[in-house]
């Protein structure tokens, strides 16, 4: 899997696997944090920060759902990568909506990261928070991100913090994000980059007991944690959305179809009908990537025909 060593671009690096064959996710190295208004080395300021996004990556997909939901679009502006990320890792060429506001003239995002350090080793990954006045990166790991959007930049935008929390206790939020992490959000990656059977099993039988064990809890209740919405419903969205159409082919977690959850199914829909958040799904971006840029496991980048019938909203409507 690519990434930078040294300062030198790998579109093929191995490290990301264990000896048993299961795969293994590197620490986001960059992480620092945006701090109160006119308080610390990265306030919140408008305009100042600039996140780094892929329409295809659910752990992208976070962040740009919290700058929806949180009406933080005229707070802090994105730049789209183009889906395709092989065998140049993310790239800002031509494509449906793909924009770079970084304010640095770069075709590849892993300039970005080597503008503010020539050797580095590590992977380029999205999304990135860049700090265009100082020109670094603040932070890239999404669960953090998340928490700056609704923390100081909802205050900086005269919003309450922690509006995502939902009212409920930050143990039980934290508890509940490390059972859908492990089993589905990280877990669908864990299934699908898998490179001995008995690991594809292992992961495999754990994702399919942690969507089970989340459908008994959404026949109890309309979301994760009781009856209101937060941080975890959304970040398991991102992993659902993408479910049949990209994890039950293309990695292989194809025991059942996310549609064939009757609890599932009609919570991702309930999920999908809040504001904005439609706005916020790009399939094709989401299917371009998957299908096109892990030619390690699809090597003739081959789309399945039944992803030409896309997911359609609770009303029927093709989102
Ligand atoms: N822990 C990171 C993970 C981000 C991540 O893995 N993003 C993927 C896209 S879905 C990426 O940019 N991968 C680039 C690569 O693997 O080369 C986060 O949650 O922000």
């Amino acid at each position: 899997m690519a990434m930078l060593i040294n300062g030198s671009w790998d579109p093929d690096a191995k490290g990301t696997t264990a000896p048993d064959g299961s795969f293994i996710r590197a620490e986001s190295p960059y992480r620092d944090f945006i701090t109160a208004p006119n308080s610390g080395k990265f306030p919140a300021e408008k305009d100042r920060y600039n996140l780094i996004v892929s329409h295809a990556c659910p752990w992208a997909h976070r962040t740009l759902l919290y700058r929806a939901i949180l009406n933080l679009e005229k707070i802090i502006d994105i730049s789209v990568v183009n889906p395709i990320s092989y065998p140049n890792g993310w790239t800002f060429e031509n494509f449906k909506d793909v924009s770079n506001d970084t304010g640095l003239d770069i075709d590849f995002l892993r300039d970005l990261y080597l503008s503010i350090d020539h050797e580095f080793t590590g992977k380029v990954t999205v999304p990135t928070l860049w700090d265009k006045k100082t020109q670094t990166i603040v932070n890239n790991e999404s669960s953090e991100i998340i928490r700056m959007l609704d923390g100081p930049f909802c205050e900086l935008n005269g919003q309450r913090s922690g509006q995502m929390f939902g009212g409920y206790p930050l143990t039980e939020i934290d508890q509940m994000n490390g059972f859908v992490y492990k089993g589905l959000n990280n877990g669908v990656y864990r299934v699908g980059f898998a490179t001995s059977q008995t690991a594809y099993d292992n992961s495999v039988k754990l994702l399919f007991q942690t969507l089970d064990k989340l459908e008994d809890i959404l026949a109890q209740s309309d979301y994760l944690l009781g009856d209101r919405v937060c941080e975890c419903d959304w970040r398991l969205f991102t992993t659902l959305v993408r479910f049949d159409t990209v994890y039950y082919y293309h990695f292989k977690c194809n025991l059942r179809k996310l549609e064939s959850y009757k609890n599932i199914s009609k919570y991702l829909y309930r999920l999908l009908d809040f504001p904005k958040v439609k706005t916020t799904v790009f399939e094709d971006h989401i299917i371009d990537h998957y299908y096109l840029s892990h030619l390690r496991i699809n090597p003739y980048g081959i789309i399945p025909v039944g992803l030409k019938k896309l997911l359609v909203n609770s009303n029927g409507k093709k989102i």
